[in-house]
């Protein structure tokens, strides 16, 4: 059984190689693209054992995708190939390095027909953490009641839940997905907004009032995220921003939020001071948004070890 747990959508990622509007793009390199894969790769990387569960249609590219996770190293042996539907699909278009369009074909996809029932529970109990993304709530009802089964189980097998909002405004409206949030809020032991997901779900502008907010008298950890200028922690014990680290040049902004999310899920396994865990959130953060595409730069434990020390450091 894994230490992790997670589900969602991972589609085919159909990302040019130039910075042109995708009217003008004749040829789309074929990869993936899936927050919650993004993640579970992200934190195989690491060294730690995770399985992602999905349905995908019984398809070149439902399969593609399945042999590319496991691949990486997930447990994807709970995943469900259907006839009933195909498999999403994204399209990436850059502009600029920070500014990057998605384009989605994927309602009605395989994914969005997932059932609570497929959920494998006994792994989602054997687990100790099951990472929620609000993106699976999004998809359909029978996701969002997915979801919700698999709050339930974690909750019943004392498996704590990280929460990652993972706003999509191209799913749902902001109405729906603050109300959603709020109800998986209420059900997670830590929180990772981004700061406006969190000013969305809580009504507050500030940082500190956004994470008092998120937190409420609970003993929740709640994490939120600040780009390039790091991220704020706030537990019972600890309040601090911790520093981000600076990139020399951004090639790809998406699926830097997904590393941060495998580099704390990583530490809580590890139970390792969680300044220490954002750090290495941050960096990992940091890292990914050096490469094209979602997983690629995602980094292995040594190499965002060698990366966090500072220059000029002994690197043995
Ligand atoms: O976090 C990166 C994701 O946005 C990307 O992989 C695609 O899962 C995706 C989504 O639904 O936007």
């Amino acid at each position: 059984k894994s230490e992790v747990f997670t589900f969602g959508e991972t589609m085919v990622l159909f990302q040019p190689e130039q910075m042109l509007p995708l009217e003008y793009i004749h040829q789309f390199p074929k990869k993936i693209g899936g927050a919650e894969s993004n993640v579970a790769i992200g934190l195989t990387r690491l060294g730690h054992s995770v399985t992602w569960f999905s349905k995908l249609g019984n398809d070149p590219f439902g399969r593609f995708v399945l042999k590319s996770i496991r691949g990486e190293g997930v447990d994807v042996s709970s995943c469900l190939l259907t006839d009933e539907a195909p498999t999403g699909l994204l399209f990436k278009e850059q502009l600029s390095p920070e500014d990057m369009n998605v384009y989605y074909y994927r309602k009605g996809s395989a994914a969005s027909l997932m059932q609570p029932v497929e959920l494998d529970a006994g792994a989602i109990a054997a687990a100790r953490i099951l990472h929620i993304s609000g993106i699976t709530p999004a998809l359909s009802d029978s996701a969002l009641a997915t979801v919700m089964e698999a709050i339930e189980i974690a909750k019943r097998n004392g498996t704590m839940i990280v929460f990652d909002p993972n706003l999509r405004l191209k799913l749902w409206s902001a109405e729906q997905a603050k109300k959603t949030f709020n109800e998986i809020a209420a059900n997670a032991d830590v929180i990772l907004p981004g700061l406006d997901e969190g000013q969305l779900m809580t009504g507050e502008t500030d940082v500190e009032a956004v994470a008092k907010a998120l937190a409420g008298d609970s003993d929740k950890i709640i994490v939120i995220k600040l780009g390039d200028k790091g991220a704020y922690l706030y537990s019972n014990n600890l309040k601090v921003y911790v520093e981000g680290f600076s990139v020399d040049r951004i090639v790809d902004p998406v699926g830097a939020g997904d590393g941060f999310a495998a580099g704390v899920i990583s530490g809580l396994l590890s139970e390792e001071p969680m300044e220490q865990t954002v750090r290495r959130a941050n960096a990992i953060g940091a890292m990914v948004v050096g490469v094209s595409g979602d997983i690629e730069g995602l980094p292995t434990f040594e190499a965002v070890e060698r990366f966090m020390k500072p220059a000029g450091a002994n690197r043995d």
